[in-house]
């Protein structure tokens, strides 16, 4: 096969979030948040347990920066924990906790890596959710006030800003399915949280730009799963084009045209008060657009939602279709007519891991990166703006509901002595860094 060399200057990152790696949440005057109330319940999280100690990246962020630094890697997405740097949420901030984050990103731009940091990966503060979190309308400028706090703190050093990583997964799974924190299971909520979400972000958008500089970029990481045709023949490709995606036109649309369509707003009908001016503020100018790409969904026409046509699954149960990568790409560059940069800002596979002789030998998650990493150079040789590439994720972690049961680090974690372990796909990640691709 050719070599699949990428544009110069082309980034190459990890990324991980607060909750699943940093634990240490009693310390420091960090406030509880959502996250450490959900996993009180009974039953929420698979195997019991919690984020309170993880990966103790609060205490070893020096070594696992050092990790990224031995790999080459050029970037990295974190997320900060809002109740660290806020414990209600709002009011008072807490310096011990903000200083953390200064210690963090000192130490990445040392080691030449260069910060993208996500300012909501889902831990509300406790104190806000008490007040109706993200249904209460007024969450949207309890986020930009926090924003502006984090962008004045940090906005020096760091210039590339995420507002929410994946609202869809904290409008849906957490107020609709009770998967995720808060655990409720209600649509009127669901459909409130999803408009203020957004509002949030384009609040927040604001904010930041106000607080940074002429260097400030901002985005939006979206999570999206596009409809594909389970065969190539006409009928499913056209089912594939019509099926909604739940997805993209919630929130992907909103944010590039201002409106919600017909479907969206039917979904949201009565549940939520939609302002005059909203949803300009939804569709406030981004610089980029971050996206989480695991799977896709085939359609058929006959079948609908197919799931059973011998597709090879990772741990999480997820389809394998890099093709679908490719796909999506195309389509937003298509539906941005192109003028919205792209960061893949996730991607990554989970699979049960063994050591051997001190190795992890987990060619499957090689295979998925590679797949999924040319079908990003695919893209961009047919014209997508994409800019860099974030593997999901930089260390094992505490994977939500299913708490320590999914692996998806180039470094394994062993969680009894907090050892890292570089995988054979954190060496082959080195490779694609060193020669900008796929050689
Ligand atoms: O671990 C999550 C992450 O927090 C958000 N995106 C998907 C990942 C894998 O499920």
């Amino acid at each position: 096969m050719s070599k699949q060399l990428f544009p110069p200057g082309f980034l190459w990152g990890t990324a991980t979030s607060a909750y699943q790696i940093e634990g240490a949440v009693h310390e420091d005057g960090r406030g509880p948040s959502i996250w450490d109330d959900f996993c009180r319940i009974k039953g929420a999280i698979r195997d019991g347990s919690d984020g309170s100690i993880a990966c103790d990246h609060y205490h070893r962020y020096a070594e696992d920066v050092a990790l990224m630094r031995s790999l080459g890697v050029q970037a990295y997405r974190f997320s900060v924990a809002w109740p660290r740097v806020l414990p209600q949420g709002r009011g008072a901030i807490n310096q011990k906790g903000l200083d953390f984050y200064q210690r963090l990103v000192d130490a990445l731009l040392e080691a030449g890596i260069r910060p993208f940091v996500t300012l909501y990966h889902w831990d509300l503060p406790s104190a806000l959710n008490a007040q109706g979190g993200w249904t209460n309308r007024d969450s949207a400028g309890w986020f930009a006030d926090y924003a502006a706090v984090m962008v004045r703190a940090l906005g020096d050093r760091v210039k590339d800003w995420i507002t929410l990583n994946e609202p869809w997964c904290s409008a849906y799974l957490g107020y609709e399915l009770g998967k995720h924190a808060p655990g409720y299971r209600d649509r009127t909520l669901a459909a409130r949280a999803a408009h203020h979400l957004l509002l949030a972000h384009g609040m927040a958008t604001q904010a930041i730009r106000a607080a940074g500089d002429a260097q400030t970029r901002v985005g939006i990481t979206l999570n999206f799963a596009p409809n594909l045709p389970a065969t190539d023949s006409e009928a499913d490709r056209k089912a594939a084009a019509e099926a909604p995606d739940w997805l993209y036109e919630p929130f992907a649309e909103p944010i590039f045209t201002g409106a919600y369509n017909a479907r969206v707003l039917e979904q949201l009908g009565g549940a939520v008060e939609i302002r005059a001016g909203d949803l300009a503020t939804i569709a406030t100018r981004l610089d980029f657009l971050g996206v989480n790409y695991y799977t896709a969904t085939l359609i058929s026409a006959e079948r609908g939602v197919v799931n059973d046509d011998n597709p090879e699954y990772t741990l999480m149960g997820w389809q394998i279709r890099p093709q679908g990568l490719y796909a999506l790409l195309m389509r937003l560059h298509h539906d941005t007519r192109g003028q919205l940069p792209i960061y893949i800002t996730e991607n990554g596979a989970s699979f049960e891991d063994t050591v051997v002789d001190g190795h992890v030998h987990d060619e499957r998650r090689v295979a998925y990166l590679r797949a999924h990493i040319a079908a990003v150079h695919r893209a961009i040789q047919d014209g997508a703006d994409v800019r860099g590439y974030f593997v999901w994720s930089l260390l094992d972690n505490f994977e939500w509901d299913w708490g320590y049961q999914q692996f998806f680090g180039l470094v394994r974690v062993d969680y009894t002595t907090q050892a890292r372990l570089i995988k054979d796909s954190g060496y082959f990640y080195r490779e694609v860094i060193a020669n900008n691709g796929l050689v």
